[in-house]
């Protein structure tokens, strides 16, 4: 049965990485500390339960991508303080710095997916190829976290993951029976995982479980995110924010180790505008 391993919060930080390069995945026990998590419950599940679930607009794929029984909340830099605390965390960031390098990614999602009693299981998928043309490659182009605001259970919609499937050859490859488990972790727990991890939501067994969890991604600079954070939060909001998560949010330039800069404005840093208040 194949499983993933997991580590404690003082794991070096190599033994992280060295865990998600063997399996394209890892769980990270406790990775938010208690005081975080309260913080984060709090802001979080006010938004959860004034969203409805499902999708209004985009085809049946994305309907079917997004699940009819599960909320999805974005824009939760200008919701949450917690939120933007976790964004700093040093560990959370040191993954970014090392799969995507330095200065070098921004936030692609941070939304919280909340998987509803009878929802259905998420089609198996690879974050990476939400840009084909740039997946494929030896090295991550997007890196990401999911973590656990309630208990993951089997039963409640555990993110089910292959381990090892960031290996496999091929775009999208067949998942043979049996090659799966699923992410069961407690509240505060994160599941690391790789851009080119095979995975998805799990269905959700329960009949009253929400499964709450906070999923949040890094992609490379030049890559365009998913969210689009700069038009849900304001410039005044970004102002009040700590440089590293305007950073992540796109409020300040992209500066490439060696081509041009972009997301300029009047053709200089972006970040002017913050500094200038
Ligand atoms: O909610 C989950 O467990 C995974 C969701 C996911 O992979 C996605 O929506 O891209």
């Amino acid at each position: 049965m194949p499983a993933l391993k997991h580590l404690s919060r003082t794991a070096q930080e190599q033994e992280i990485w060295a865990a998600i390069d063997a399996d394209g995945g890892v769980i990270v026990d406790n990775f938010i500390p208690a005081d975080l998590l309260a913080r984060l419950r709090d802001d979080a599940m006010p938004l959860v339960r004034g969203h409805t679930p499902g999708v209004q607009g985009g085809n049946d794929f994305w309907k079917e991508f997004h699940g009819e029984a599960t909320k999805r909340i974005t824009g939760l830099a200008g919701k949450s303080t917690a939120w933007r605390d976790l964004l700093c965390d040093p560990v959370y960031r040191a993954m970014g710095d090392h799969y995507l390098g330095a200065d070098n990614y921004y936030l692609n999602t941070g939304q919280l997916i909340c998987i509803g009693p009878g929802e259905t299981p998420q089609m198996l998928h690879r974050d990476e190829l939400n840009w084909p043309e740039a997946a494929g490659q030896d090295h991550e182009i997007t890196i990401t976290a999911i973590f656990a605001l309630t208990d993951f259970t089997e039963e409640n919609g555990a993110t089910v993951i292959a381990p090892g499937s960031h290996k496999w050859p091929g775009a999208m490859p067949d998942v043979p029976e049996g090659s799966t488990c699923q992410a069961v972790m407690k509240a505060g727990d994160a599941l690391l995982y790789s851009g080119k991890v095979i995975h998805g939501g799990g269905k959700n067994r329960s009949a009253d479980q929400w499964r709450v969890g906070l999923h949040a991604g890094f992609c490379l600079g030049w890559l365009r995110a998913e969210e689009n954070h700069q038009l849900t939060t304001t410039l005044e909001e970004a102002r009040t924010m700590p440089e590293h998560v305007q950073r992540m949010l796109g409020f300040r330039s992209y500066v490439p180790p060696a081509a041009a800069r972009l997301g300029l404005v009047n053709y200089e840093d972006a970040g002017l505008l913050l500094d200038e208040a």
